[in-house]
């Protein structure tokens, strides 16, 4: 039997790429998101390239009762979740403290913060009644390291590594994984994202070096999962070649 993962913010970068590593370990998917075209249209991807079940959640996970509405549609048989993903996250501007805006902080908390907790507390007990499960929480250089500007998304970050370390405790008894992966600069949709739309502030982030890209986070997942069930990785530090801290980074002329 198929198992099941469900990963949220599939409709780009991290969580797209893992969506098609997953499918091609014949995992079935449960696909979250706010942009409903791009879920239906992966959906359809996976499901003409791979034997298995889709099933696309479109919500903004910053909303509990969206959130909560979503898994409470889930048949019984969906909610035999194996994997949870805990990818759906940004960054929004990049200011020194003082000239921060409120939206950007707002936003960066009620989602990377406040939206993996409202999922994660709606998923856990299907696990716990299992008695299995692993969740891999998406964490960052920024989780460990504090940059510049930075400030507000790695405030975000380092609670993503708190809770993952508590979701850790809290879970051994019930037998259920926790894990992080925490990448350096990644090119994705990240950086338009963080520059509100300003492409070529977002390509400046990548120039002159080569990032990391999403299928390498993909693969970092595979591993993970396809440990034997003694076996947690508790978390991944990955980074470019090229990057060697989250200020260090070597870029050619
Ligand atoms: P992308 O912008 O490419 O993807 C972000 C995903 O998150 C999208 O699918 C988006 O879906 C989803 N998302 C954002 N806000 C919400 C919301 N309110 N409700 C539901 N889904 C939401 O960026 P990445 O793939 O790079 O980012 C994925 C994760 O990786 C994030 O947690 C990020 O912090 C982390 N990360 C990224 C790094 C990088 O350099 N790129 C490095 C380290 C960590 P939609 O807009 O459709 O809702
Ligand atoms: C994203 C990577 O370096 O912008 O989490 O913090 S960085």
């Amino acid at each position: 039997m198929n198992k099941l993962a469900l990963i949220t913010g599939a409709t780009s970068g991290i969580g797209k790429a893992t969506a098609l590593k997953l499918a091609s370990l014949n995992y079935n998917l449960i696909i979250t998101g706010r942009r409903k075209d791009r879920l239906e249209e992966l959906s359809q991807n996976l499901k003409n390239q791979h034997n298995i079940e889709v099933k696309t959640l479109v919500f903004d996970i910053r909303n509990n009762s969206e959130t909560d509405k979503a898994i409470d549609s889930l048949s019984d048989e969906w909610k035999n979740i194996d994997v949870l993903v805990n990818n759906a996250g940004l960054a929004a501007g990049a200011d020194p403290i003082q000239e921060g805006l409120w939206s950007d902080w707002e936003q960066m908390i009620d989602t990377n913060i406040k939206g993996l907790l409202y999922i994660s507390k709606l998923i856990i007990p299907f696990m716990i009644e299992r008695h299995k499960g692993h969740i891999i929480n998406i964490s960052s250089i920024a989780g460990k390291e504090v940059y510049a500007n930075g400030n507000v998304y790695c405030a975000t970050k380092h609670a993503v590594e708190a809770i993952t370390k508590g979701m850790r405790i809290d879970l051994l008894k019930h037998n259920i994984k926790v894990s992080s992966v925490s990448p350096g600069m990644v090119e994705t949709e990240f950086s338009i994202v963080r520059y509100h739309g300003d492409k070529s502030k977002a390509d400046e982030v990548y120039k002159g070096l080569t990032p990391l890209f999403a299928e390498d986070i993909a693969d970092t997942i595979e591993f993970m999962v396809t440990r034997p069930p003694h076996v947690n990785i508790n978390d991944i530090l990955i980074m470019p070649t090229a990057q060697a801290s989250a200020v260090y980074n070597h870029r050619e002329e």
